[in-house]
């Protein structure tokens, strides 16, 4: 049949150049999973959207695409490589390691002014951008803004996005997004512009950023609807009587009295600290080619430059665009701008070694970055940033064209773009023959076992998790019969710091801002991956217990011998999947983790357990996670959540991680607070 041959050539198309992993997220009629692109090693997400179960969706879909296309710009999620079958549609894009801005919010119970500052920033960096390409996004909401690995925000899920034919300042119909973020003309189905419906929901965004909980909420929609028409909301006492200025100014009922984005690039509270208008214009404008990219692609294929630059200029979405952009974000990183060596002919089943950039020992890396040692068949390998670093030229981003409310340049009057340049590090030069290559790979393996991925937040990020602020009128009326924040990361001493203190926003000033984003590029290097014997398979368990006296006997070079052998079993025992797990996986405290002051897991691993069924939350258990369901009317599945019993490093106690996988940011919130506080924690 050829549908299906077409679905086997989609999905062959897939594997050929990505490794596909487990899922991170979902919503809608798509599937998110993490996968590594083979040829440049670099992560990408994996958007997967099941064509049959979309409909009359379809469209939406097209638009998305489209606009993910036409939008190149540093705070915008990049689209790589799509891949069609009759059947699915894979979209290829820029994996976010931070996760999504809601989490990081609820962690903190509430951001800081300073801390907002920077992240809103690059909120309205980016919707000037989109607005200036003629697009209105029309679902803004933290839960679609995500953190890189420079702690940089990027806007992601244009499902719901406009751009109207004649332009942005036509008048659009359809009513989408997240209630509460709704402007009220949206909800009162009334024709509305695109960017300033935006501008409605970026302060209700600002709000949440600065509040941890949203100006309008209610369990019933008719009640939040009446909310959101008034305008009515609270100023809580921490805001600065600028914030509640600016949010005055961006939550106004009628949109003709609303601020437009490009009054909000130069705003007084946006301007405090920086001095300098809001850079708006793509640091990486679409018609822009590398030379350098071009270079080792060139060598690579081995091709002309020319036609590889011809290749790459067509954009088509392919494994060519896709390798020339993750080449270009490994220079934008300081990485070497290097392909991995060609992939074996033969499937997974075939010596990963012949990847120069992939070892036996397995990293087996989830979500969350813990990197340890699984030694696996399954090949979850995380390739090793093989190369040194390398002389680079100056990366030197250029403006872009079009203007953030998409009118043209006669009626607009904005600064002219500054050219920013980013030196990259080049401590070490390029290697140039086959033996420098190969010792490079080497140190490169070698720092690798040094390395620990565990990347959802840098140590300096735990210290400065903090928090509670003072609880929060509406925080949720659920939330407040806690007096427990569950969900906010204490910092190291077990102890929760004054979201206001001058650490807890960790980048006060544009400075400050900097530094953050360069230590948190040096972080992961400089951390130890960590072994966990307690992910030996169940075999070698028992292999390895078998005689508890000898066990105790077990020196060092007993020691080494033993895991030599734990690694020689590993590499035989084909499925190790977490629920085959003996222990709980050992992590560090990142913000989506919740601390116990327990140090036994499977006692609280029992008290969740004991908890769930009463809360009707449907689960499957699997190992020390708890994959979690609740269902809503007609059992349709309304939230999906993982919630994973994990023992951490400092301080040694039990941790629970949490995961949102699909349902409503803030009712998973609440729920999960409602978990966990009847833990003792
Ligand atoms: N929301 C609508 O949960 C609720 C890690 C993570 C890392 C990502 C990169 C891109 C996208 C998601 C990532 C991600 C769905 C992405 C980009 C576009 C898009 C969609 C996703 C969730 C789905 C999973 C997401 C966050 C949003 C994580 N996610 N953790 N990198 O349309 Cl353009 Cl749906």
């Amino acid at each position: 049949m050829p549908m299906q041959r077409t679905e086997i050539h989609g999905a062959e198309e897939l594997h050929k150049y990505y490794k596909v992993y487990e899922t991170i997220g979902s919503g809608g009629f798509a599937k998110v999973k993490l996968g590594r692109h083979i040829l440049t090693g670099e992560k990408v997400a994996i958007k997967i959207i099941n064509k049959r179960e979309l409909g009359e969706d379809l469209p939406r879909v097209k638009l998305e695409i489209e606009a993910l296309k036409s939008l190149s710009h540093q705070h915008i999620c990049r689209l790589y490589h799509v891949i069609e079958t009759s059947t699915q549609i894979f979209m290829v894009l820029e994996y976010c390691i931070g996760g999504e801005l809601f989490d990081y919010i609820i962690a903190k119970d509430r951001l800081s002014e300073e801390e907002t500052r920077v992240f809103f920033r690059q909120i309205v960096s980016a919707m000037a951008y989109v607005h200036s390409q003629g697009y209105a996004h029309r679902d803004l909401k933290p839960e679609n803004l995500l953190i890189d690995e420079d702690h940089n925000l990027k806007l992601i899920d244009f499902g719901l996005c406009a751009k109207p034919k004649g332009g942005l300042s036509y008048e659009l119909m359809t009513c989408c997004g997240s209630p509460a973020y709704a402007a009220p003309e949206l909800i009162q189905g009334k024709a509305y512009i695109g960017s300033e419906a935006d501008v409605w929901s970026m302060g209700v965004l600002l709000f949440a950023l600065l509040c941890g909980y949203l100006p309008f909420d209610d369990e019933n929609c008719v009640v939040l609807y009446r909310k959101i028409t008034r305008g009515h909301y609270e100023n809580p006492r921490w805001l600065s009587p600028g914030s509640v200025l600016l949010l005055n100014q961006m939550m106004q009922v009628d949109p003709k009295r609303r601020l437009a984005v490009r009054q909000l690039l130069n705003h007084p509270w946006v301007l405090k600290d920086y001095n300098s208008p809001v850079e708006w214009h793509s640091r990486q404008p679409l018609g822009h080619i590398d030379e350098d990219c071009i270079t080792e692609m060139a060598v690579s294929m081995k091709r002309s430059r020319q036609s590889t630059t011809a290749l790459v200029k067509e954009w088509r979405y392919d494994q060519t665009t896709a390798t020339y952009l993750l080449l270009l974000l490994k220079k934008q990183r300081g990485k070497p701008v290097r392909l991995c060596p060609e992939p074996p002919v033969c499937d997974d089943s075939c010596s990963p070694m012949h990847h120069g950039a992939q070892t036996r020992d397995v990293l087996h890396f989830s979500e969350d970055e813990d990197a340890v040692i699984t030694g696996s068949l399954d090949l979850r390998s995380d390739y090793i940033d093989d190369c040194p670093w390398v002389s680079v030229t100056p990366y030197a981003p250029q403006g872009d064209r079009g203007h953030p409310d998409g009118s043209s340049s006669k009626d607009m009057n904005f600064e002219s773009p500054s050219v920013k340049r980013r030196y990259i590090r080049s401590p070490e030069a390029a290697p140039t023959t086959p033996q420098q290559r190969q010792e490079r790979r080497e140190r490169g393996r070698e720092q690798t076992c040094e390395k620990k991925e565990n990347i959802g937040v840098h140590a300096k990020d735990v210290d400065a998790f903090v928090l509670p602020a003072p609880r929060t009128p509406a925080s949720s009326k659920k939330a407040a019969r806690h007096n427990k924040n569950v969900l906010t990361t204490p910092n190291q001493n077990g102890t929760k710091a004054s979201a206001a203190s001058p650490r807890s926003g960790g980048s006060g000033s544009k400075e400050r801002g900097k530094k953050r984003t360069d230590e948190s590029r040096k972080t992961p290097n400089a951390e130890v991956l960590t072994f966990s014997p307690e992910r030996r398979s169940r075999s070698l368990d028992l292999a390895a217990t078998s005689d508890s006296g000898k066990k105790k006997r077990t020196g060092k070079v007993f020691g080494s011998l033993e895991r030599g052998l734990d690694k020689m079993i590993n590499m035989l025992t084909p499925n190790r999947k977490r629920g085959l797990r003996e222990g709980p996986r050992k992590i560090k405290v990142q913000y989506n983790v919740t601390l116990t002051s327990q140090t036994d897991p499977d006692q609280v691993l029992d008290q969740i357990l004991s908890i769930l069924p009463g809360k009707n939350i449907d689960f499957v258990q699997k190992g020390y996670t708890l994959k979690c369901r609740t269902k809503g009317d007609f059992g349709k599945v309304t939230m999906a959540f993982e919630l994973e019993v994990c023992l951490l490093q400092r301080p040694e106690v039990v941790g629970v991680h949490r995961q949102r996988l699909k349902g409503d940011a803030w009712v998973y919130k609440h729920l999960v607070e409602d978990i966990l506080s009847t833990l003792s924690i």
